[in-house]
């Protein structure tokens, strides 16, 4: 019996000397020193064994199990620390790597153009008002002397919601709403920014939804040319003072006289173009004096007040600064155009 213990002793040795991980390590503790073990199964014969021999046998017994349990430990130790120097050198930083680039996003070209024009109106001492894009039928039209049933309604092709709710098709409806608010007194003099829709078909000029930014001047004495000032100043520092602008009379329910306006058209420098649709210029804006039926139904008295108003489509403005060749490039995300109005490259 002796014999088969200094046996174990040895063969369990061997082992734990070969033992290359811990898991290898953990089975022969359990095969060596478990219940079920060669070492239990040999004490089971002491059984037979003198009752001087057995305390003696019993005491190499335990000096066995204490030998490989010793042995075990100090190879753990020796495997953990392999461990950890493994996983350290596998997962070594190499800080002489380049670092990965982090791409910047850049404002859009319509939102740059956009804090643009409110800048520069901010800067003539507007303010900036904000209304729904779900508008009433009373402020998108009828507030805007456009009764119902009123034949020029069909300028303006719209997406209605309900009989009396619609996308609004323009930014006017907050020249009302903003007018109602001063309960017929005082100055206004405000800018709106914001997005409009129209069952217009798309094409290079043209999109069923843009966006307007609606301007409203009323005072007592406001006049043709002081509206005419106005755009002057923002055509020349939109697109410089050499770029030509041209008025047009035309035809607006909410305006009398009323204006439209037109820049150059900067793709094919005025030869004529499919963006300009061979005229040469590309029309801007929509602007002209408050009819007094607008200022009446807002509270204002017509007799003491005057106003005027403008009503910019952001995108043409954009269009002509940045000679973009067709307002559907803005709405399909392609990155490679967007890029282009980075300021970080
Ligand atoms: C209006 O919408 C008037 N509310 C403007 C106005 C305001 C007149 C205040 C008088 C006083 P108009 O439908 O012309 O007008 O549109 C104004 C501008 O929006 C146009 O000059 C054009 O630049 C732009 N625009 C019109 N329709 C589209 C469209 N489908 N896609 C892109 N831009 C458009």
């Amino acid at each position: 019996m002796e014999q088969r213990l200094v046996e174990l002793q040895q063969e369990a040795l061997e082992g734990i000397k070969k033992a290359t991980d811990l898991k290898e390590l953990n089975d022969i503790r359990v095969s060596y020193l478990g219940k079920k073990g060669p070492i239990t199964e040999v004490l089971k014969g002491m059984g037979k064994l003198s009752a001087e021999e057995r305390p003696k046998m019993g005491a190499l017994a335990n000096e066995v199990r204490d030998v490989i349990a010793q042995a075990i430990e100090e190879k753990q130790s020796i495997l953990e620390e392999e461990a950890v120097a493994k996983k350290l050198a596998s997962e070594t930083i190499d800080v002489t790597l380049p670092g990965r680039q982090v791409k910047t996003g850049n404002h859009h070209p319509l939102t740059r153009i956009i804090e643009e024009i409110e800048d520069l109106f901010i800067g003539m001492g507007y303010t900036i008002a904000e209304g729904p894009e779900v508008e009433s039928d009373y402020y998108n039209f009828e507030a805007l002397n456009l009764p119902k049933g009123h034949p020029a309604r069909d300028m303006q092709d719209s997406f209605y919601i309900t009989e009396e709710l619609l996308l609004r098709t323009h930014t006017s409806p907050m020249q009302a709403r903003t007018m109602e608010k001063q309960n017929g007194k005082g100055p206004v003099k405000i800018i709106c920014p914001g997005k409009v829709y129209r069952r217009d078909n798309d094409d290079a000029t043209h999109s069923h939804q843009f966006m307007q930014i609606e301007g409203l001047v009323v005072d007592e004495n406001i006049q043709m040319s002081d509206l005419k000032g106005t755009l002057d100043v923002f055509a020349k520092k939109m697109f410089g003072e050499d770029r030509e602008i041209r008025l047009r009379p035309s035809f607006f329910p909410f305006t009398e006289p009323s204006v439209e306006m037109d820049i150059s058209c900067k793709i094919c420098s005025g030869k004529g173009c499919n963006v300009c649709k061979g005229t040469g210029w590309i029309e801007v804006l929509g602007a002209g004096m408050v009819h007094p039926n607008v200022l009446e139904m807002a509270g204002y008295d017509s007799k003491k007040y005057t106003g005027f108003a403008f009503g910019i489509g952001s995108e043409r403005i954009a269009m002509l600064k940045y000679g973009i060749d067709d307002i559907r490039h803005y709405y399909t995300n392609d990155v490679r155009f967007l890029k282009q109005f980075s300021i970080h490259e």
